[in-house]
């Protein structure tokens, strides 16, 4: 009984650490949030709770002496407290270094699109010559021939400019943001691995229709994608 259980348990934790993310890197931001997460709490709970037992315990109670018993130090513990905590947070910097490498590094098999910022949609370039113009129309809508189209499961490298003034591309279920900055190349890179439609906004307030700077990510299976992105690549217009 006890060991089928332990058995279960274990399963479901194989289970839940194997599943597929939705998208990359958000994955590394979720795991990099909890440990930070549940370092904080244990300090909390290490301060607080015996703070609030000594809070109790030591009170004042009426006629007691005012002054406490004067303190001159204690170099095992001061050694103690610096050394902790001098740990954890080496942990936390390398931890999040690590990380960081991994959220600035596009895998080497990325697709690459290059998107521009403009007042106020998104410039996208497939590598194949194929253009998309991203945006909202004055109906605030998206019509189908703008929405960015990318494959599912496979790493998107975004070299991102602007045409005028700071524009930010935020893919959401990404969780990943870069600013797209007039004259100079910025990048990121992602990954999603489910079809679906998602949300790109810009992140960076740049003028009275930022909020129209709104896209749709859709992302299809390998195939659908190969045949969309080889259609109508000779007949482009420029905007
Ligand atoms: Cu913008």
């Amino acid at each position: 009984m006890r060991v089928s259980r332990f058995l279960l348990l274990s399963l479901l934790v194989v289970g839940f650490a194997s599943a597929e993310p939705l998208a990359y890197p958000a994955n590394l931001f979720d795991n990099i949030y909890y440990i930070w997460l549940l370092v904080s709490v244990i300090i909390y709970l290490i301060v607080a709770i015996p703070m609030l037992y000594f809070m109790i315990k030591y009170r004042y109670k009426k006629g007691e002496n005012e002054e406490g018993v004067p303190i001159h130090g204690n170099h095992a513990l001061e050694i103690t407290w610096t050394v902790i905590p001098l740990i954890i947070v080496i942990y936390l910097a390398t931890q999040s270094f690590a990380f960081y490498k991994k959220q600035r590094t596009a895998p080497p098999d990325s697709m690459e699109l290059k998107v521009t910022g403009f007042m106020w949609g998104w410039e996208v370039d497939y590598p194949n010559g194929k253009k998309v113009f991203a945006f909202f129309n004055d109906k605030y809508q998206i019509p189908e021939e703008q929405k960015i189209v990318i494959p599912a499961g496979k790493p998107v490298k975004v070299l991102l400019t602007s045409r005028d003034v700071i524009h930010s591309f935020y893919v959401r279920p990404a969780k990943v943001m870069e600013d797209a900055v007039p004259g100079r190349i910025t990048h990121l890179w992602f990954q999603i691995n489910k079809p679906g439609e998602y949300w790109v906004f810009c992140r960076e307030y740049c003028g009275t229709q930022h909020s129209r700077m709104v896209a749709i990510l859709k992302v299809v299976p390998q195939a659908e994608f190969d045949k969309w992105v080889n259609q109508g690549v000779s007949n482009q217009k420029s905007l």
